[in-house]
């Protein structure tokens, strides 16, 4: 029996790959940031709690990693851990900084220390792309991050290959485009529609967004769990992109939702002046385009605000997985409908 540890099991990618890997007859320890009595809705809903054994770690902590490598002694690390939502790294930058870089240098360096044979998989990020060089993006395409997310997990990327190359040691990272499912936290913009939506039957609430015209290469986090397993399961430790292949915008995808709740729609532009704050701080007046969505019978479902867009945005991923289909035999079996589908399935029945 193979033993693994996932650092951030709580999440969406850590319930998924944690149910992976306890069907495949793994003992699967799960790091999780404090286990006074673990409750978690994600792990409760995919009813796998009891089958996981649940260890302390915050990544931060590098005498917290140690305790929790030697307890475990686990065949496979994923380290899933991460400060994820890329709006909240520009309001606590250091914070991504110290988890999603630094976090991951600590996490290779105690591996290293304590058995360097343990298998290990970073989860990188197509945020690394941020301002596309090269459409489709692949594992040679120039890196040009965004955020302050993206920068941090430009240094864990290559603190992997880095200890991959130095000391030999079994270290790859999974450059995942977006993949999303209905345990996707509902800050994230695909379960803040479908969520929203759903909710927006009931209560007639429209729901606030920012960019709808950003684009992403959408799949599902079921079939990208997968791919992590099989990278650490190669004779040889290498980077692979995981995507679908395909993009659609912010705007796109919540059509294909009204779509599949059967409310007809329509999307309008209105232009505004507003009262913006120019670079020295002086009210100047502006004009801002606001992208709104209605029924035909005159409700309004869907409206954009300035407060959801971000300082640096990142327009357009669209990925290139060929090596993963080639050398993993790697594919995914979700489109985006049938993950609409899969997510609408569990937010009717949440909250419909
Ligand atoms: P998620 O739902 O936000 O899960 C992140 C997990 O990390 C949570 O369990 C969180 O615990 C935990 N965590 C946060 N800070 C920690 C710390 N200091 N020490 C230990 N655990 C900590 O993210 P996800 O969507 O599952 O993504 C999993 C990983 O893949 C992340 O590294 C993310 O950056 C990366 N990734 C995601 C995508 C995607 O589209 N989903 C694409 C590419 C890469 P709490 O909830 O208790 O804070
Ligand atoms: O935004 C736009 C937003 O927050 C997608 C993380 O898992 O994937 C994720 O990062 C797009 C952006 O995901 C809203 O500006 C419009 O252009 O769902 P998101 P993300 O930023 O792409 C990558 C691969 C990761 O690695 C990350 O960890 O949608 N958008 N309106 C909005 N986004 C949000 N969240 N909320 C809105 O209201």
């Amino acid at each position: 029996m193979k033993t693994a540890l996932i650092t951030g099991v709580t999440g969406q990618d850590g319930c998924y790959l944690a149910k992976n890997l306890l069907e495949k007859g793994y003992k699967v320890y799960g790091g999780v940031k404090h286990t006074t009595g673990i409750q978690n809705w994600r792990l409760d809903e995919m009813g796998i709690t009891n089958d996981i054994e649940y260890v302390d770690v915050d990544i931060v902590d590098q005498a917290n990693i140690r305790r929790m490598i030697d307890k475990t002694q686990p065949d496979e690390v994923y380290n899933l851990a991460a400060q994820s939502f890329v709006a909240l790294s520009f309001e606590q930058p250091e914070m991504a900084a110290l988890i999603d870089g630094v976090g991951v240098l600590r996490m290779l360096e105690t591996i290293y220390q304590v058995n360097p044979k343990i298998k290990f998989y970073q989860a990188s990020t197509s945020e690394l792309f941020g301002k596309v060089q090269e459409i489709p993006q692949n594992e040679n395409t120039k890196f040009y991050p965004r955020s302050p997310y993206a920068c941090a997990k430009l240094y864990g990327h290559t603190i992997t290959i880095n200890y991959r190359e130095s000391y030999d040691m079994f270290a790859c990272s999974g450059i995942l485009f977006n993949h999303e499912s209905p345990m996707r936290g509902s800050e994230f913009v695909t379960r803040k529609i479908t969520k929203g939506l759903v909710k927006w039957m009931k209560t007639k609430k429209p729901i606030m967004l920012g960019t709808i015209d950003s684009q992403r290469d959408w799949g599902h986090a079921e079939d990208y769990v997968e791919g992590m397993r099989l990278m650490l399961q190669q004779d040889e430790p290498k980077d692979y992109v995981l995507a679908t292949g395909e993009t659609n915008s912010v705007k796109e995808f919540a059509s294909r939702v009204l779509l599949q709740l059967g409310i007809k729609h329509h999307w309008i532009k209105t232009r505004k002046e507003a009262q913006q704050q120019d670079d020295y701080g002086n009210l100047i007046s502006a004009e801002i385009v606001i992208d709104e969505c209605w029924t035909l019978d005159n409700q309004l479902i869907i409206t954009t605000n300035e407060k959801f867009k971000r300082p640096a945005e990142v327009d357009l991923l669209i990925g290139d997985s060929t090596k993963a289909r080639t050398e993993l035999g790697w594919k995914p079996k979700y489109d985006l409908d049938m993950i609409i589908e899969d997510m609408l399935k569990w937010d009717l029945k949440r909250y419909g």
